[in-house]
């Protein structure tokens, strides 16, 4: 496989809506007050467990965050909801999915001075679409007039990444000249904002890619793939059941059992070794060694954990500058977050400088990419 490949341009669209820690703690709490209240026999009897209070301070500690980005806020506050209130639109209008796609999308194609003609392919890769079908890909590839083909991918936390790879093969075999990968993270639906161990994690936002042959790169910031690296491994410790069989099995769409849900701890303690020893291995294999790399575009899930994981690769905390972290500002994103730090923080690298985009989480999923500034 040849290794003449590169991205080319990114882009990243931010919904406007942003919602704190503080605002989130607030109507958490509120709602706990009032489950108490509602089911005060219940938990003096001991058939329910009352529900603590949510605390601002814990999330930032715990995780990092202090904000994160929403589609539509309007009915995630409210306790009477808990749960963002998005209009249903009609077929023939754009989904809510490919909207943020195409933002994104029109800014990563501008930074590689690619139009709809250039492209061949268009991949939309993440955590969940809001359909089946048509695919959302295929979607954004008529409203963006793009000929060829699209299709849609899941793999939560690595959909990104994954999506890069697919990309980079694609446009490696020569089956498409320029591919246009597009992560529209609409998590916010998903996310159980009455349950205190996980309302505050996620984000929503959108990021695009393009990836294309350097002989047809005319942009003058790209970066050279050299290498990819994908791993899974089957875990229970992070799921989402959500899914068109509930139709089957009379499941209320609902029930708490149908969010998002993880054990943290253990997704913790398992999962920042695997990764860190993903990447070292992953960097071996093109004879790199951990301090060759100039920057690392981790996955934004937790900043405890991407210290842990620098600590486990460099022996050290690494500088702001070196492993960037966008997870303070826009939480989890899903497969997303490094995405954001390459889009945002690449630019001041020198040409030859290498870079490590790793993203790590549900599946379990790693997905890498070894890449140098051209
Ligand atoms: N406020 C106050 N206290 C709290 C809260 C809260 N909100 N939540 C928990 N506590 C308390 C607990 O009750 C506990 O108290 P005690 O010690 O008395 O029992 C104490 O705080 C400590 O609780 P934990 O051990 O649970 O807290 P941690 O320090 O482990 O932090 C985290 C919890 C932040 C969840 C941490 O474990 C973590 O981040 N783990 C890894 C997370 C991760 O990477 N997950 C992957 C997510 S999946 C993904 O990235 C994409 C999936 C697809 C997208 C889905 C979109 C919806």
């Amino acid at each position: 496989m040849s290794h003449d490949i590169v991205i080319s341009g990114t882009g990243l669209w931010i919904p406007e809506s942003t919602l704190t820690n503080e605002e989130l703690v607030e109507s958490y709490n509120q709602h706990a007050d009032l489950y108490n209240a509602q089911n005060a026999s219940q938990i003096e009897s001991g058939e329910l467990e009352a529900k603590a209070h949510s605390s601002a301070a814990f999330i930032e500690k715990a995780s990092g965050i202090k904000s994160r980005y929403v589609y539509q806020k309007k009915g995630i506050l409210d306790t009477a909801r808990m749960r963002p209130d998005i209009a249903k639109r009609d077929d023939e209008d754009i989904s809510d999915q490919a909207e943020m796609a195409i933002k994104a999308a029109r800014q990563a194609m501008k930074a590689a001075n690619k139009t709809a003609k250039d492209i061949d392919a268009v991949i939309v890769s993440c955590a969940y679409t809001q359909r089946s079908y048509p695919a959302i890909a295929i979607e954004v590839q008529h409203e963006l007039g793009i000929e060829g083909f699209g299709f849609d991918m899941l793999v939560a936390c690595s959909a990104a990444t994954f999506a890069l790879h697919r990309a980079y093969e694609m446009v490696s075999s020569g089956t498409c000249r320029c591919v246009l990968a597009i992560n529209p993270e609409l998590t916010s639906p998903q996310v159980n904002y009455k349950d205190r161990d996980s309302h505050f994690i996620f984000g929503d936002v959108s990021v695009a890619t393009i990836v294309e042959k350097s002989e047809t790169c005319t942009s003058d910031n790209a970066y050279q793939i050299l290498s990819i690296k994908a791993l899974t491994q089957y875990s229970n410790n992070i799921r989402s059941n959500f899914g068109y069989v509930l139709n089957a099995n009379d499941t209320d769409p609902l029930d708490k059992d149908q969010y998002f849900s993880q054990k943290g701890r253990t997704v913790y303690k398992e999962v920042c070794p695997m990764a860190a020893d993903h990447i070292s291995t992953h960097l071996s294999e093109v004879d790199l060694i951990n301090d060759q790399i100039s920057r690392w575009w981790l996955h934004q899930a937790n900043i405890n954990m991407n210290k842990l994981i620098c600590k486990l690769l460099l022996g050290r905390q690494p500088s702001e500058e070196e492993a960037p972290i966008v997870l303070d500002q826009f939480a989890n994103t899903a497969s997303a977050g490094s995405l954001i730090a390459f889009h945002k923080h690449k630019d001041d690298l020198s040409s030859g400088d290498y870079g490590m985009i790793c993203s790590f989480g549900a599946g379990y999923s790693i997905g890498s990419l070894i890449v140098r500034k051209v």
